[in-house]
């Protein structure tokens, strides 16, 4: 990853002229609160160290053209075109429909062309939100250049709009909000339905604990078929329970009961008893009882592997591998069927830990998986 200096010296040698300015948006972790966002549920995620920049600099000629250091191929698109889903793009223009489609979806509230220099020190397919952290570093670039205020809420909402209408991925709101609304020190109590939230302490290394993050090494994508099988199952259910959406259902045994196919029952069972578990973390943090959250961790993980059917072998290798070796919890994160875990464990055993991970799946012959520690880290915002 190179410095916003860096970035702006190559754009100028690359577009020949200097960028306006330089902006950043973060990947995330979700602490707790998976597959709740599009059920109008809870979600408690925050912001990683890690994101994308973006370098631009306005155009009035309604042209949009982006390079990605981590692309080959550049791309030049009028912001005035339908969904890119429609437009079929190849392959190797896939990249460039996120920062393309906010373009898109931006232009109704008045922002126009630009050109884009993008460099990211996210991991794709780790299941850390590099699709949402373009998009939003490319909305407030945007917004920016062309003198447009969107507040930060509907700003994720219009990011979130962008991926599904313009990218065809029907992902909730949790990314972009995460993206755009987390603070350093915090994660981030989000209503997905009110859009209302709240900024939630989180400071393991304070209670002498270490939060990591596993990329477990197999890729994930929320452009197959099962996170959109997912949603739609919930939403046959919420149809079949007579409410608006899961969040909705109150009395689980009542609903279950109601519900003759099992696999809706699983569905239903997982998002309800998820929306209480992010009730319960939030009151665990702000009691100060962080250790406490490994319960909470655990309990989320079994119910996405067996309720829900979203977790995948090298996910819950690594967790089992870090409970044997004392960790507090773990979990898998974010859509399913790839990406990464977190742990949480004390510091002192974080080492002990990582080497059961990695003995694991030596044992099985996997590649190694990574770690990060994540800290709670700063929201998107302008760099120069
Ligand atoms: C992906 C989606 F993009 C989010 O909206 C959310 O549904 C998540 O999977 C599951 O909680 O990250």
């Amino acid at each position: 990853m190179t410095g916003p200096h860096v970035l702006a010296e190559e754009f100028t040698a690359v577009f020949g002229r200097a960028p306006d300015g330089v902006w950043r948006a973060p990947g995330r972790v979700n602490l707790i609160g998976e597959h709740t966002d599009y059920n109008d549920g809870l979600v408690l995620p925050f912001a990683l160290p890690l994101g994308v920049s973006v370098a631009a600099a306005r155009r009035d000629d309604g042209v949009i053209e982006v390079r990605s250091r981590q692309a080959a191929t550049p791309v030049t698109a009028p912001v005035d075109g339908g969904p890119v889903v429609v437009e079929g793009w190849p392959a190797d223009r896939a990249w460039a429909a996120y920062p393309v489609g906010v373009a898109r979806v931006l232009r109704e509230h008045g922002t126009g062309g630009a050109s884009l220099l993008i460099d990211s020190d996210l991991p794709q397919g780790a299941g850390l939100s590099s699709s949402a952290a373009l998009e939003c570093a490319t909305a407030l670039a945007l917004c920016d250049l062309h003198g447009v205020e969107i507040d930060r809420p509907a700003l994720a909402r219009l990011a979130q709009r962008a991926e599904n209408e313009q990218v065809g991925v029907p992902c909730g709101l949790m990314d972009q909000a995460a993206s755009l609304l987390c603070t350093e020190g915090r994660a981030l109590m989000l209503d997905c339905r009110t859009g209302l939230s709240s900024q939630v302490p989180f400071a393991p290394a304070e209670s002498g604990l270490t939060l990591l993050v596993v990329d477990t090494r197999a890729a994930h994508a929320l452009a197959g078929g099962e996170y959109a099988r997912r949603r739609a199952e919930c939403e046959r259910a919420a149809s079949l329970l007579g409410v608006d959406a899961l969040r909705d259902v109150t009395d689980l045994a009542g609903a279950l009961q109601k519900l003759p196919d099992p696999v809706l029952r699983r569905r239903v069972q997982h998002v309800v008893t998820e929306n209480h578990r992010v009730e319960a973390t939030v009151g665990l943090l702000r009691a100060g009882a962080v250790a406490e959250l490994g319960a909470m961790l655990n309990a989320s993980h079994l119910s996405l592997r067996d309720q829900y059917e979203v977790s995948w072998p090298e996910a819950d290798r690594a967790v089992n591998a870090a409970l044997r070796a004392g960790a507090r919890g773990g979990r898998m994160i974010g859509g399913g069927f790839g990406g990464s875990v977190i742990v949480l464990t004390a510091a002192d055993r974080a080492d002990r830990v990582r080497d059961a991970i990695t003995t694991a799946y030596e044992d099985q012959g996997w590649p190694h998986p990574s770690f990060l520690e994540a800290t709670p880290s700063q929201g998107a915002h302008r760099l120069t």
